[in-house]
């Protein structure tokens, strides 16, 4: 099986590496890319040395079964399709192809590729650890509607961002953000569209639909960047199909190998960045009742954005795609 890792120095595709050893991915041949201002840097992979390429359109046809990417939209737009065109099955990381038609938006805990095209989109990070929580609500009492407030950490913005805060911290001017991270909260992810919305909060809208695969769920998000390096936090309140008390809905959670269910205040128990970071399940507490809509509950969702929100999910798809095969 011959391997690619498109973007394999960036914040993602150095964690790419670290899950394709922790998922022993059994790969004969690995070519690791990246742009070209990063080819040459050295890389080890199961104890074996990669000198990282610059990667060009020749290269594509290289005979790869597999590819994942992390390396932007612009890239995965032009190079996904060329690796696809010479065979190989691409998993993308980017925001570019998860709302085509044809293409497959996938967490493997919840859904299945059905291949009309062999790209396959990774879902954004503060999406997946999301639909993590609700798939378990969606199985067992069914959902009518999603209200998202989110806390993201700055490494979702790859290096720029965790540059930002540490230098911020310094009192250098932000390069990343449109203002300062250090010591602050911004209400805004993303670029603004026409409607006030942010980008990332469209990305949560509808990723959620298309991957719950239901059109008729109302899902509304506000999402906020937090001066936290790793581990997005995830306020969700999210309104029933039908009435539940909260035990039950806690029950919902239990025994699910993926979700950690930390949730008794009187002892001080519920999860943050802290307890998430570095860590590959997503966390969940805070369930209590909202008084003021029918069947509807908060749920306090917290996950690692580097591992599940983006490596460990994609290098989870590569796996299942095996496995299978
Ligand atoms: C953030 N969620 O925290 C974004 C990063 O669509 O893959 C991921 C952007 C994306 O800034």
């Amino acid at each position: 099986m011959k391997l690619a890792i498109v973007g394999a120095t960036g914040v993602v595709g150095t964690k790419m590496i670290e899950m394709v050893e922790q998922y022993e991915i059994p790969f004969d041949e690995l070519v690791l890319f990246s742009s070209k201002r990063s080819s040459g840097k050295k890389l080890t992979v199961k104890g074996e040395t990669y000198i990282v390429q610059e990667l060009t359109e020749e290269k594509t046809a290289d005979g790869f079964d597999y590819v994942i990417m992390s390396a932007g939209g612009s890239t995965s737009e032009k190079f996904a399709p060329l690796f696809e065109q010479s065979g190989a099955i691409v998993i993308d990381n980017s925001s570019f192809w998860r709302m085509h038609e044809d293409i497959d938006l996938i967490v493997p805990e919840i859904n299945a590729p059905l291949f009309k095209r062999n790209i396959i989109a990774n879902p954004n990070c503060s999406t997946i650890q999301s639909v993590i929580a609700l798939q378990p609500l969606y199985d067992t009492f069914g959902i009518k509607r999603v209200h998202y407030a989110t806390y993201q950490s700055v490494s979702g913005s790859g290096a720029g961002g965790i540059r930002d805060l540490e230098e911020g911290a310094k009192g250098a001017e932000p390069t990343t953000y449109p203002k300062p991270i250090y010591n602050n909260v911004i209400p805004q992810i993303d670029v603004f569209l026409d409607d006030g919305y942010t980008k990332e909060e469209v990305k949560m809208i509808d990723e959620t639909k298309k991957i719950l695969g239901d059109d008729s769920l109302q899902v509304t998000a506000t999402c906020v960047r937090v001066p936290v390096i790793s581990s997005h936090s995830v306020q969700i309140n999210v309104t029933l199909a039908q009435p539940a008390c909260e035990e039950e809905v806690r029950d919902a959670f239990r025994n699910i190998p993926h979700i950690v269910l930390m949730d008794n205040p009187a002892e001080g128990v519920y999860p943050t960045p802290y307890e998430a970071t570095d860590e590959n399940e997503i966390y969940v507490g805070r369930i209590r009742k909202d008084p003021t809509l029918e069947n509807t509950f908060h749920v306090w969702c917290v996950g690692d954005n580097i591992l599940k929100g983006a490596a460990q999910n994609t290098v989870q798809i590569l796996k299942s795609l095996i496995d299978h095969k």
